[in-house]
């Protein structure tokens, strides 16, 4: 008799929920990508967690069969690091978008860079908050024309790659939806290397932001080398125009790791915070 178990594959970790995403939005190609990636690290589902914030990319944990966490807007990275600090056995993804991520949630992005607790951070960028209806979000570009923004912001956007590397990130990446293996491997190289690994990937919003169909023909592989120093990494990004694709930096910073703190109990914590009379 074989008992051995079953080989994970990608459908190991879907979850039977449906996504209600747009038809043609690129976040389902960055649920199959998690899927396969987790397919390749062959973890079993009940040894990850995907933690996420507020958005339709942050609807993310609910389409896989891991632990998921459907957070507070803008707290993703907070919980996440509460839980690999408590669960460092568990391997813990991140998910969400641009608004998400670098509005409210951007002071927590700076510090879990920072940080470097071994956390992966999945980034689906479209340049706008999909769910509230097409408000421009940091990533927005400064002329974009809409109703909610009538003639552009004017507002200059923000270098997420940049600004990772800048405060300390250890892995930083771009990937595009169109190109669902390409981001499959780029997100297994991810939670592969140890610390905060950061990975935007480019992902169209085809409701409020259809001209991002064409990003599939800008798009194309980095020349910039892995093997460079953070600041010349940093200087290379900056002069990019966003559309290179790969693994842009990778570095040796030792991740954040807690000792193991002793079990303790709720009685125990009710204690602590007990008022003396
Ligand atoms: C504290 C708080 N402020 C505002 C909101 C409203 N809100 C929900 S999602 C969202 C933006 C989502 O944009 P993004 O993270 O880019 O994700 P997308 O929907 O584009 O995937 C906002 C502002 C909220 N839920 N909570
Ligand atoms: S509004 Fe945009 S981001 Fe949200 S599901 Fe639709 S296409 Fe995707």
């Amino acid at each position: 008799m074989n008992d051995a178990a079953p080989a994970l594959t990608a459908q190991s970790y879907k979850s039977t929920y449906k996504p209600i995403w747009c038809p043609g939005c690129g976040d389902y190609s960055v649920l199959s990508s998690i899927t396969k990636a987790l397919a390749m690290i062959a973890v079993p589902p009940e040894q990850v967690a995907v933690v996420s914030g507020i958005g339709c990319s942050s609807r993310m944990p609910a389409y896989t069969s891991c632990y998921g966490f459907h957070g507070v807007h803008g707290r993703a990275l907070a919980a996440a690091t509460g839980l690999k600090v408590a669960r460092p056995d568990l391997t813990v993804l991140v998910t969400g978008g641009d608004g998400d991520g670098y509005s409210i949630g951007g002071n927590h992005f700076l510090h879990a860079c920072r940080r470097n607790v071994d956390l992966t951070y999945v980034v689906m960028d479209n340049h706008v908050y999909g769910m509230t209806k097409g408000q421009p979000s940091p990533t927005t570009e400064p002329d974009w024309d809409s109703k909610l923004s009538p003639g552009g912001t004017g507002v200059r956007s923000f270098h997420p790659l940049v600004i990772a590397l800048a405060s300390g990130a250890n892995f930083v990446a771009r990937a595009f939806a169109g190109d669902p293996n390409g981001t499959a491997d780029i997100i297994a190289k991810g939670i592969r290397h140890p610390g905060f690994s950061f990975i935007e990937v480019l992902s169209p919003c085809v409701t409020f932001r259809p001209e991002q169909r064409e990003w599939k023909k800008m798009v194309r592989p980095s020349n910039i080398s892995i093997e460079q120093d953070r600041a010349a990494a940093t200087a290379l990004v900056l002069g990019d125009d966003g559309y290179s694709l790969g693994v842009l930096y990778r570095g040796d910073r030792a991740p954040v790791a807690p000792s193991a703190r002793p079990e303790i109990s709720v009685a125990d914590i009710e204690r602590e915070f007990a008022l003396s009379a």
